[in-house]
This record gives structure tokens, sequence and C-alpha cells, in this order.
């Protein structure tokens, strides 16, 4: 009898229950989304509906599995529907999750946080990053009485009024709006100026150093792609602030219990005046976090002039699911694993580009890791600008066509979990290797 050849069925990997789903949220949802990132216009194609996630693997409607780099944008570094974390939740659930009133659990999970952060002597709980940032900027001008704000262009901060702003014309010049809906008159007490350029920094405190209240950064830039600080630079604009009696504030709602216990803060040494949170800290749910020396602190109502509130700040099954997560980064070995397993990433991407004669630069801190489609370097937003955007797009989807979901845009950060292991890391290298040779061609 002749065998017929076992012909081998194409993995047909569809994704129409994707498409429906997002045809349905289209008509409800403005585009779609609840957040614009994630409608893959920067990467084209249709958004997957995740249907759930386990470890480091998401699930789409369609039973697509993916090795996830995206960890819902940072918060599950323990990986997803991890057991500690949803025990913790399971605990609070049992006894109802929303009081609008003190609770001990936002106590408990401060109370860790100002043990960990260099920067922080006291907390305020608020349920996002932009929340954390605008109301550390609202606490940094009632402090010291300035209206002025400095940032970074490339750096973001989540999108209140004063800082969706980008530069001007010029090093140092006063930010224009980045959106429709942002007056002129809401930005021009915003100043912009290139991230890891200290004579900028220099420039505008010598130009306006009186007039401002504080200096905003993310410590590690993760929202240009994965951009490090330069040596000397969290340096430089600490002496710059305290030289003119501003603020300096470090957003480490990335960077914070990403990078180590410590964060970014702890990693190059340099303690800011006030730290924004948010992210790992909430461990998927809803937070945002600022804290810093009690003698700042003490100005936000209701002990001081400050105002700022929330209706589900410190919401207690938050708090627990966060507690749960930081206090799991304290297990011995925890930063030494993502260390490794990121670093294998890293060199095994970089080989595996250079193989393929494709230009990359690569970039990582901890477990954050940026790829960049380019020569480099990269070292501020016009650098990271100069990428290939198009290629990247093309990386991505052929890494998607081979169950790897990573950020849908160059100028976002990958992230690895604890729940990523070796082999997984490995596929993702060996997924690089072919759609690197795909582009190359
Ligand atoms: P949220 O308001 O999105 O919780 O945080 C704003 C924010 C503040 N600071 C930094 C350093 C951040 O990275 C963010 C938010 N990060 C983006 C991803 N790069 C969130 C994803 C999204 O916007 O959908």
């Amino acid at each position: 009898m002749v065998r017929k050849n076992a012909v081998q069925k194409p993995v047909v990997r569809t994704r129409a229950q994707s498409s429906s789903a997002f045809e349905t949220a289209q008509a409800v949802l403005a585009g779609g989304v609840s957040s614009p990132v994630r409608a893959f216009q920067a990467v084209g194609g249709t958004p997957l509906f995740i249907a759930k996630a386990k470890g480091a693997v998401i699930t789409d409607l369609d039973g697509n599995a993916y090795i996830d780099y995206v960890g819902a944008w940072g918060p599950l570094i323990l990986g997803h529907a991890e057991e500690r974390a949803q025990a913790a939740a399971s605990k609070v659930l049992d006894k109802g999750w929303s009081f609008g009133a003190p609770t001990e659990q936002e106590t408990r999970l401060a109370v860790r946080i100002a043990a960990d952060v260099p920067g922080i002597d006291m907390v305020r709980f608020v349920n996002s990053g932009t929340e954390a940032t605008m109301s550390a900027v609202r606490l940094a001008r009632g402090f010291t009485g300035r209206d002025l704000i400095v940032k970074c262009e490339g750096c973001y901060h989540g999108h209140s009024d004063g800082l969706l702003v980008e530069a001007g014309s010029g090093l140092a010049t006063f930010g224009v709006p980045s959106s429709a809906g942002v007056p002129a008159g809401l930005t021009a007490l915003t100043l912009v100026v290139p991230y890891n350029d200290l004579d900028a920094a220099s420039q505008v405190f010598a130009e306006q150093g009186q007039r401002i209240a504080a200096f905003l950064v993310e410590p590690i830039a993760g929202n240009m792609g994965c951009v490090p600080p330069a040596g000397g630079y969290l340096a430089g604009l600490s002496r710059l602030c305290n030289e003119h009696g501003a603020l300096l504030i470090f957003d480490e709602v990335m960077s914070g219990y990403r990078v180590g216990l410590r964060g970014a803060q702890g990693l190059y040494g340099i303690e800011p005046d006030i730290t924004c949170l948010g992210k790992i800290i909430g461990g998927g749910l809803p937070v945002g976090a600022y804290g810093a020396r009690a003698a700042v602190m003490e100005q936000l109502s209701p002990l001081g002039p400050v105002y700022q509130a929330g209706t589900l700040s410190g919401n207690p099954l938050a708090m627990a699911v966060g507690l749960a997560t930081v206090e799991a980064l304290h297990e011995p070995g925890v930063y030494e694993r993502l260390e490794a397993l990121s670093a294998r990433l890293s060199a095994g991407l970089a080989e595996a580009a250079g193989a393929a004669g494709l230009p990359l630069f690569e970039t990582r801190v901890g477990s954050m890791l940026g790829v960049f489609f380019q020569p480099g370097p990269v070292i501020d937003y016009a650098s990271a600008k100069r990428s290939d955007t198009h290629a990247y797009a093309r990386f991505f989807h052929a890494m998607l066509d081979q169950g790897i979901y990573l950020p849908p845009s160059q100028f976002e950060t990958l992230f690895v979990s604890l729940a990523h292991t070796e082999e997984q890391i490995d596929q993702t290298i060996a997924a690089a290797a072919k759609a690197f040779a795909a582009i190359a061609a």
C-alpha cells in the first residue's frame, strides 16, 4: 500500500474572533480600545483580544498562545494569575473590597514602600501613574511656591494636561501641546529639554532657575523605547535642583520595583525629592502612588494646603494584590533571576540580528529591554526617532505569527517576568532569528 506522504497541515493562526470582537468594540469604545497604544496603529493589523493568561503566556480569543513581553505594560513582574497575588485578592474579596475609608491594607503597603524606596518616608496612593505624576507636580508647586516644571522630550508621565507637551523649537523651550484639547496656556508653564543632556538642563536652570518648582524625569526612560540615563546625568540633575531650590521628581511608575527593590534611585544612588510609583505596586490592579520626605508630604491635604483626593485611592483589593506582589519581590534571588533571563534574551537577540546582518541597537536595565532598528546609539528621543519603525512593525508581526507578543510600538519597553523560563527565552530568540532573516532578505 503506498503510504500517502503525511502532509503537515500548516498551522493556521486564525484571529477571526479577535477581529470580530474588535469590530464590536469599535462601535462603543473610541478606537475599540481603552488606551490608544493597544489599537496596533503603530504596527498595523488588528489588536488581539485576550481571553486568559497564566505565567508568561497570554491566550487570545481564538486560542492562540503567546509568550508575553508586555506584561500589562510592566505591572505583571510575577507573571499572569500568580498564585500569591491571586490568594491575596481572594482573601480581600471575601470581606468586601471598597469602603472609601482607611484600611490597614494601605498602611501595610505604605510601610513596605517607605522601607524600600530611599526617597520616600510618606506615601499617598492614587489610582494611576497619571494621577501620581499630576499630583506630584502640584505638590512640588505647592511646596516651593513656584510655577515652572521641566520635563524631558520623549519621557511620558501620563496624560495630565500640563505634561502633554512636546519640545518647541530651540534647545530648552516652553512646551507646546502634544494633544488637541490642551490649551497652550496650560503648557506655557512646562519647559522641555532633551533627555540625557545636562547642558540643556543647566541652561534652563540658568535662565529660569528661580521660577522652577521641579524637574520631572523618568530616571530610566521607558517610553521612547528603553533608554538608560547617561553616566552622571541623574547626579547632575540632582545638583542643579539643589542649587536652584527646585525639587527633583523621579517618575518611577515603570522602573519602581522593576529594576530593584529600591528602584532606579537605588540602582544609581540618587535620591529624588519626590518619587512617583505605579504598575508593579498594584500587581496589575489600578494603583499609583507618590511619596517624599515628611516635610514635603505634610503639605498635602488634610494636613496642608495642597489638595488631592480620590474615591478609590488605597482600594483594599488593589493594595492587597500590590503588597503580595512587592513582598514576593523580596524573596532571595528574584532580581538575579530577572537579570539572568533578561541578559540571555538580550544576548540572543543581538547574536540573531548580527547573523542576519540587521542593524539592531539594544538597551537594557535589568528586565527592561529596548530594541531599536538602527545602528545607534540611542541616547534620547531625537536619536530614538531615527529607528526604522517599519522594520519594527515587520518584526512585531513576524514574532506574533510565531507566538511571541511584543509591545506594539517601537517606542515602548519589553518586560521579562519571573514566570518566563529559559526555554521560552530560547524560543523567542529562535523566532527572532527567523524574523530578522525575513526582514533582512
Ligand atoms: P498610567 O496613567 O498609564 O497608569 O501611567 C502613566 C505613566 C506614567 N509614567 C510612566 C513612566 C509610564 O510609563 C506611564 C504609562 N506607561 C504606558 C506604557 N508605556 C502605559 C500604557 C498605555 O498608555 O496604555
